[in-house]
């Protein structure tokens, strides 16, 4: 497997489009690239591709127009759930009125073609009931029996091709009706945590569990470019639009990037380009220091804004696309404006007046807390910070700031509740940061599909139920507080449908953030290490691109794209165990690890197994506060430490009141007694003690339940998943064993069901 897996991107997947004859009509890098796409697809499967203009098929050719408009309808998907109020699909997916007389047509005669992609224009336009598909959205409608795909723009005809891979033979279904696709926020982007030199804790890429960087090895830039094309193949096919190339910590050789070593990014954008990703570079708050020689980075001396901007300028010489700068900055050593008592808008703000200009970025990271903070202190919260710091704030940053908060208060733990300050601060960008690197869900040792765990935070509504969700302050959708920037003709905060693309989307003003996740890629052979990890990735781009998807049909998706049917021995029993083996993967992992949203059990430094004790006693603010009597934390306003204030009712409320709390998080907003009943009915200490041997129960199943698979998928892929599984089996009962014989010992209640705990 020279340039790695195919992940959904089997080759067979391009058999239904690959087999047809394709005009693509348009110009532009990224039209070349469908066409090259479609080319390829069609040499391996026997089809014919033309582009617009050739002699052959251009739309002159073709005889005048005439078709009329399908049927409005949803399409459902294999598992999907059910369509949304306004009866669509894929977030940002609406039936539309397309008008079909417009537009060449007699495509399905023996000299025409089987399917069109085109830019709209006066040869094929297409006209749209009061909705165009915006920037990087596409219409999916007919001409006389053929599909044709509309865009506005490049991006979208790509993002149309991409949809029409996942649709297969679906495609060509003379029913489908029209509908209109586009992005729900008009920025989703990964970012890498990719040393250029190995680092010597962190190694070379900071919480990677994939081998090396795609983009760097051992001090040095790969030059990977057919990988890196192969990539960015798979981010355009999963949605995915933006890209930082390395980590947020930011180290001495990685800091020159920005100037030195900008000729590297800048190979490494050319590569991505032609698939509509835009390359962001991690930079260090100190870079007038360290790389500009000047004797401060004060964010308002004269000196350093000058230096920002000359610095940003040669940035944009080089790389004219460039998408502008990721800063964590007074973080966990890093430095940053509070070193010269500036306030973080001043700090980003600098950086922001640097970039306006060329039409960049600052992504400014939320995450900033004490990490030397004394455990015998329990007045200091880690949970508070963000928004401690943040709140105050809002209002401050300028337009092309986007303030990234990490979904949960504390640390990706597999559960936490919403920041708040995603919440708090309607009148900033913001961008919701989730971690597909699996630092704390099984370091891709262990199968944990985490989209039913993102989509519970889109969804949250901070606001109470029927408000605007967490998907809407994404999309630039702010709460009661905010302006209602709704897309014209929404029903208003809160009607979170499929078609509620973000204004950004249209290009219309940009107010949203978009979603941002921590990637888990790596040089392995299977990108992910993991094989199943691949799904991961996989929806983040698509539940960025449509958070109101259900997570398990996304799911469906991914098999169905990475083992075709075409290309496995039995395509049901591979979708039925890739089911039963991820469906529930995250609240598996959820039962045998730390319990009721307590989180951070893990060992220090690695962060991967069990060490109930690891952090109770270290400076990072991550406390159990286990004894004889209880467990958890205090967060009230009451008696602890105030968090539940800095959330709107009704949740305020909800989580002050351990009656009122959910069960799932009871652990993380209150300290009980072990025998408090949970809503469940059960007592905390007892659900330890089930949810444990339960979970290693599923997960002996799940590794029973692979096994059906010998023979029938790839070796290579078969084997990897099953030693991972032996792993996990292996991880999962030292978690058990731990976590029931930590909280026996304490609480000294014994198990009512009598099970082993030593
Ligand atoms: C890149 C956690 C991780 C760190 C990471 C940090 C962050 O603390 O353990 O490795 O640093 O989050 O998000 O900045």
């Amino acid at each position: 497997m020279s340039d790695g897996n195919a992940a959904w991107l089997h080759p067979e997947a391009f058999r239904p489009l690959g087999s047809r004859r394709v005009l693509v009509h348009g110009a532009g890098v990224l039209v070349d690239t469908v066409f090259d796409e479609v080319a390829r697809a069609c040499a391996a499967y026997g089809g014919r591709a033309r582009r617009s203009g050739e002699a052959a098929a251009g739309p002159t050719d073709l005889a005048p127009a005439s078709a009329s408009a399908g049927a409005v309808n949803a399409d459902t998907g294999p598992v999907d759930a059910a369509p949304s109020p306004a009866g669509q699909v894929d977030a940002g997916t609406v039936p539309t009125d397309a008008d079909a007389d417009a537009g060449p047509a007699d495509a399905g005669s023996d000299t025409g073609v089987d399917l069109v992609l085109a830019l709209r224009d006066a040869a094929w336009p297409g006209a749209v009931d009061g909705a165009a598909p915006g920037d990087e959205g596409f219409l999916l409608t007919r001409r006389d029996d053929v599909p044709v795909v509309l865009a506005d723009a490049p991006a979208g005809l790509l993002y149309g091709l991409f949809h029409l891979v996942r649709l297969g033979e679906s495609a060509f279904d003379a029913t489908r009706p029209p509908q209109r696709h586009r992005p729900a926020t008009a920025l989703r982007m990964l970012d890498h945590w990719d040393n250029v030199d190995v680092h010597p804790v962190m190694g070379q890429v900071e919480r990677g569990y994939a081998g090396g960087s795609i983009f760097w090895r051992d001090g040095a830039a790969r030059g990977d470019r057919a990988r890196l094309r192969h990539y960015a193949r798979l981010l355009a096919a999963s949605g995915v639009n933006a890209i930082s190339v390395n980590n947020v910590n930011v180290h001495a050789t990685e800091a020159r990037l920005l100037t030195g070593r900008l000729g590297e990014v800048a190979e490494i954008a050319d590569v991505l380009r032609p698939y509509g990703i835009r390359v962001h570079l991690s930079v260090t708050f100190a870079a007038p220091i360290v790389l500009g020689g000047l004797p401060t980075a004060d964010p308002c001396d004269e000196a350093v804004r000058r230096w920002w901007a000359a610095t940003t300028r040669r940035v944009y010489a080089r790389i004219p696309d460039f998408g502008g700068y990721l800063v964590k900055a007074d973080s966990e050593g890093q430095p940053g404006p509070f070193s010269y008592g500036r306030s973080h808008a001043d700090g980003a703000n600098v950086l922001a007046d640097a970039l306006a200009p060329h039409g960049g970025l600052v992504h400014w990271r939320a995450f900033v807390y004490n990490h030397h903070q004394d455990w015998r202190d329990r007045s200091t919260d880690r949970a508070r910070a963000a928004h401690d710091h943040f709140a105050p704030l809002d209002g401050l940053f300028r337009d092309n700031v986007i303030l990234q908060v990490k979904h949960g208060p504390v640390d990706f733990q597999p559960r936490e509740p919403v920041s708040p300050v995603l919440a708090a601060m309607p009148a900033t960008r913001m961008a919701v940061e989730f971690q597909v690197t699996q630092e704390y869900t099984g370091q891709q040792r262990h199968v944990c599909y985490l989209g039913p765990a993102w989509r519970e935070v889109l969804r949250f509504a901070p606001w109470g139920p029927g408000g605007p969700s967490i998907a809407d302050v994404a999309a630039g959708r702010r709460g009661p507080a905010g302006p209602a920037e709704d897309e014209p003709g929404r029903d208003g905060p809160g009607a979170a449908g499929p078609g509620a693309a973000g204004p950004g989307t249209d290009g219309a003003g940009a107010v949203g953030g978009g979603l941002v996740a921590v990637a888990n890629v790596g040089d392995d052979p299977f990108w992910t290490g993991h094989p199943l990890a691949q799904a991961n990735l996989y929806a983040f781009g698509r539940l960025a691109w449509d958070p109101e998807r259900d997570p398990l049909a996304v799911l469906d998706e991914w098999i169905g794209l990475t083992f075709p049917a075409s290309a496995t021995g039995d395509p049901a029993l591979v979708r039925e165990t890739l089911h039963a083996v991820m469906d529930d993967s995250w609240r598996c992992y959820e039962r045998y690890t730390a319990p009721l949203g307590v989180g951070f059990m893990v060992q220090p430094g690695d962060h991967y197994g069990p060490d109930v004790d690891g952090y109770e006693y270290s400076r990072w603010g991550t406390y159990h506060f286990a004894d004889r009597d209880g467990v958890g934390v205090d967060r009230s306003r009451a008696t602890g430490t105030g968090f539940t204030s800095q959330y709107p009712p009704p949740w305020s409320a909800v989580y002050e009141s351990a009656e009122s709390c959910p069960d799932e998080l009871l652990l993380f907003f209150h300290h009980v007694p072990y025998d408090h009943v949970l809503h469940s009915g059960s007592t905390v200490i007892q659900h330890i003690y089930d949810t444990h041997f339960a979970g290693v129960e599923q997960v002996l199943a799940m590794r029973q339940r692979w096994r059906a698979l010998d023979g029938v998928i790839d070796a290579a892929v078969y084997e990897r998943v099953a030693e991972r599984l032996d792993e996990q089996v292996r991880s999962a009962i030292e978690w058990r064993d731990q976590i029931n014989t930590y909280f026996f010992r304490k609480s000294g209640v014994p198990d009512r069901r009598h099970r082993r705990i030593y």
